[in-house]
């Protein structure tokens, strides 16, 4: 009896332990645009950047790496992203204001790109949040596209890993084309979301996309790779390698297959918006959008 009770004890001792190491402090300096205050501390718990899930090796047989940010410099690398600054709702209605201070987006550990949204009554907003894009910094035409990333979940939260035709040459959206790698709506935890945008101007307009969910957890609880192979008349998504989408010039016939000129990279936090609603009461801030790295490569 004795002997079970202090071995019960050792064990919650353990567990303490090995908590409190798994757990490591980041002080960040916050830009003077949005805060009072200089510093913040952030505990980064094993929910978000324990490095677990799926990985990828950087070569791929077949393809090049022609372009890559690993998150690993001390802050985000302004010559390869643009910080959009709008509380605009990216045409959804969403809740939140994008801004460039380093609360809302920031590298973390020598490791991650952090796109952080916070609770917080900011230019007629209910929330802040970040959007990078690569826009005339890096774009593409083709390609294979990795993205690592572990992604929040609950009522109301929307990230995205996606695509924008950065000259819009066959009209504006969706004419000239989106490919979104990755969306998540957040109370729908599990489901990642692979979709190419064409066709008329809205509301004409035309979508086509599948869905995989994750088997262990829900988005958040891991890494994923999030993967677009992108071809003359063929797109396809991969999720932690796993083919569950492709699409080809004909499926959108009779409309224009517009995926054949230069798309650059977003990536962001939304909160709110037509498609996934507001947050709700359980839904808990500030969340975190890590990114591990943006991988793109060449076809040989
Ligand atoms: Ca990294």
């Amino acid at each position: 009896m004795y002997l079970k009770k202090y071995t019960g004890l050792f064990c919650l001792l353990l567990t303490a332990l090995f908590a409190l190491n798994s757990c490591s402090t980041v002080t960040m300096v916050e830009q003077p645009d949005l805060y009072q205050s200089t510093t913040e501390q952030v505990t980064l718990d094993n929910t978000s950047t324990t490095d677990n899930g799926f990985k990828e090796a950087a070569k791929k047989p077949g393809w090049d790496l022609m372009w890559t940010d690993e998150f690993n410099e001390a802050q985000v690398d302004t010559t390869k992203w643009n910080h959009e600054v709008n509380g605009d709702g990216g045409g959804n209605n969403e809740l939140q204001y994008y801004t460039k201070s380093k609360a809302n987006s920031y590298t973390v550990g020598g490791k991650y790109l952090v796109i952080k949204a916070i609770k917080q009554n900011y230019k007629g907003k209910f929330y802040t949040s970040a959007r990078l894009n690569t826009k005339k910094k890096a774009d593409w035409t083709y390609g294979r596209f990795d993205i690592r990333a572990k992604t929040p979940v609950q009522q109301g939260v929307w990230p995205a890993i996606w695509m924008l035709p950065t000259d819009w040459v066959y009209g504006t959206w969706p004419q000239s084309g989106e490919i979104d790698i990755m969306e998540s709506i957040g109370h729908q935890p599990k489901t990642c979301y692979g979709t190419i945008h064409f066709g008329q101007p809205w509301p004409n307009n035309s979508h086509l996309g599948d869905t995989i969910e994750t088997k262990e957890g829900d988005l958040s609880t891991a890494f994923h790779v999030y993967s677009v192979e992108w071809e003359p008349n063929e797109i396809r998504w991969y999720f932690d390698g796993e083919l569950y989408n492709t699409k080809k010039n004909t499926d959108v016939s009779p409309q224009r297959w517009p995926f054949d000129q230069s798309f650059h990279m977003i990536l962001n936090l939304a909160i709110g918006g037509e498609w996934p609603g507001p947050p709700d009461e359980a839904t808990t801030f500030p969340k975190y959008m890590f990114v591990d790295y943006v991988r793109v490569y060449k076809k040989l």
